[in-house]
């Protein structure tokens, strides 16, 4: 038994997420994390808000609330919707817990100890109007790059160009519009990343088996320009976790906190603390310490493309530079982007489906299944909605659903709602085991190397087979010349619904339930041989006939929701 150790990229606080970062994420490693808990494996699986930074304050103020009751809100709101996406953490933290505070300025201690961090001078803008330094969104202006009027202070959503609040012609400050700005210097804390590219070079190069998408990403920021560059981790903001030097007060970084992405990695330690803290574990080093065993653990990162410098680089230099014996990543699985229906998602224009409208139109199933088998992998995907009209008819009811009803309902017509003795499987059986033996087996390869869509196309095929088994046997015709066989030809079919259901759970864990609740079957232990494995439904054997696993989606419901999600939101 292997232990594995599974975390998403921790969505921010500000808003419902859309289909597009669900898939790039949390989605993928909730069905790795299904999929190993299904192999027994030992699995623990960790995701959290991630509420610090000035797009939290920013969104808070929009609200109308003050920041740590927004994020506490915002937080059950992503929850719930978690749980509506039936995505299977063992905790869903909080990276504004007391944990990652101790945390975050325990690792901010030891990396000064170590020489890791210094202290920069520089200059940032200071608006007298509202009586602070106005970084990232809090300062808009003219783009020096392209001329655009309402660039931010970090970046330019018009050219794309990184920006410092200091570039900006014109600035004003976002919270009140006064111009009456200023320059002032203040001191920060820099990470001395510079000192551990080497370090870091020699840790990825003995990655294996790393996605070229991962490694690609991180060489360029080792070797591009001037290198790895050492980087700002605090900054002049109210909300967030106060600088400190461990438990100790540090001189002159006081009314600071650290930069958000300084602490939002920390957090997956921190969660597998308030998972122990919450009295869901009993011990979280073990899973975090490899002096306390977590040298075991096989640690697997799930992100989208955007996120891979922060783990790979920066993450990486927090924990090899603290010279403790935490835990560092095994394997990071990065996505690269889902585009809608000829555009972008957009959360600020509302164009797209967000998590919570997409429950409100179908149950988890059909998003998990269209999102995973299209997931962005080897370029970026595009969701258009006759795509996954196609793909739910064809995939989900046709293939698999009209499966498990046209067996169980033939089966209860004829010989009632129980396992059917009597005669003997031949040939075609015989092919159809050896050709499912094999598929299995691909399916679980694919599986285990997280190629998301090759999955999804073995798990087809293994509902294909079964299709044209039945299809070919087709024991309506048989049973009325030789029942017999016919029986033994359902036997096959009501077994393979368990298969199905058991095989199809890190996808489908809903319709899969429903099959195995129907099948009568307690027992989901992941098939060994296949062929022992499709006769444990044993004669006489009761089921049900399963409520209808899959609905169509109709031509009007697809032109309505492709009206209604093309952008509006407020
Ligand atoms: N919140 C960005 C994102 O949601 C950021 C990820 C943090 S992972 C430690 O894409
Ligand atoms: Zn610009």
């Amino acid at each position: 038994m292997t232990r594995h150790l599974i975390t998403s990229a921790i969505p921010y606080i500000n808003g419902i997420k859309h289909l597009g970062n669900l898939v790039g994420s949390q989605l993928p490693a909730d069905l790795y994390a299904r999929y190993q808990r299904g192999r027994g494996n030992e699995v623990l699986f960790l995701c959290a808000t991630d509420e610090h930074g000035t797009p939290a304050e920013l969104a808070a103020a929009k609200a109308g609330k003050p920041v740590a009751e927004y994020c506490a809100e915002m937080h059950e709101v992503q929850a719930r919707i978690a749980d509506g996406f039936r995505l299977s953490f063992d905790h869903f933290g909080r990276s504004s817990s007391t944990q990652n505070h101790r945390l975050t300025q325990h690792f901010a201690g030891v990396l000064a100890d170590r020489g890791l961090i210094r202290e920069v001078t520089e200059t940032q803008v200071y608006s007298k109007a509202d009586g602070r330094f106005l970084p990232d969104r809090y300062i808009e202006g003219t783009c020096p790059n392209c001329g655009y009027d309402s660039a931010r202070g970090d970046q330019c959503d018009n050219c794309t160009k990184q920006l410092d609040p200091t570039d900006l012609i014109e600035p004003y400050s976002t919270i009140s519009g006064s111009k009456d700005l200023e320059e002032r210097e203040t001191k920060h804390l820099y990470l001395c990343q510079s000192q551990m590219k080497d370090e870091l070079e020699r840790w990825i190069d003995t990655r294996e088996g790393w996605p070229i998408l991962t490694t690609s990403i991180a060489k360029k920021w080792l070797t591009d320009g001037d290198g790895l560059q050492d980087r700002g981790i605090t900054r002049d903001l109210d909300w967030g976790i106060p600088v400190r030097r461990g438990d100790a007060d540090w001189p002159g970084m006081e009314g600071k906190v650290f930069y958000v992405w300084f602490d939002a990695p920390i957090e997956y330690i921190a969660s597998a603390q308030e998972w122990v803290d919450a009295g869901k574990g009993t011990d979280w080093e073990r899973w975090w310490r490899t002096d306390k065993g977590a040298d075991d653990v096989r640690y697997t990162q799930f992100m989208g493309k955007d996120n891979v410098p922060f783990h790979t680089l920066s993450f990486p230099a927090t924990i090899l530079g603290s010279k403790e014996p935490w835990k560092l990543v095994d394997y990071i699985k990065s996505f690269n982007y889902l585009n809608y229906d000829g555009g972008q998602f957009s959360t600020s224009r509302g164009r797209g489906v967000f998590m919570d409208q997409a429950l409100e139109i179908l149950p988890a199933d059909y998003w998990r299944w269209w999102l995973l088998s299209h997931a962005p992998e080897s370029s970026d995907s595009e969701f258009t909605w006759e795509n996954f009209q196609q793909s739910v008819n064809k995939d989900l009811a046709d293939v698999l659903g009209n499966f498990v009803s046209r067996i169980t309902k033939f089966c209860r017509s004829k010989f009632g709602e129980a396992v059917p003795e009597g005669g003997e499987w031949g040939d075609r059986e015989a092919a159809l085991l050896a050709d499912l033996e094999r598929q299995v087996r691909a399916y679980e390869a694919h599986m285990e190397a997280m190629e998301v869509r090759k999955s999804a196309a073995a798990l087809r095929a293994i509902w294909v087979a079964g299709n044209e088994y039945l299809q070919s046997a087709a024991p309506w015709s048989t049973f009325k010349q030789d029942p017999e066989t016919a029986a033994a030809q359902v036997r096959m079919g009501l077994n393979l619904i368990r298969l199905y259901a058991v095989l199809s759970a890190p996808f489908i864990p809903d319709a899969s339930a429903t099959m195995l609740r129907a099948m009568g079957c307690e027992d989901a232990a992941w098939p060994g041989d296949v062929s022992t494995y499709l006769t444990e439904l044993p004669a006489a054997h009761v089921f049900t006939v399963p409520e209808v696993l899959f609905a169509k989606i109709t031509d009007d419901q697809r032109e309505d929701w492709q009206e209604r999600f093309a952008g509006t939101r407020d």
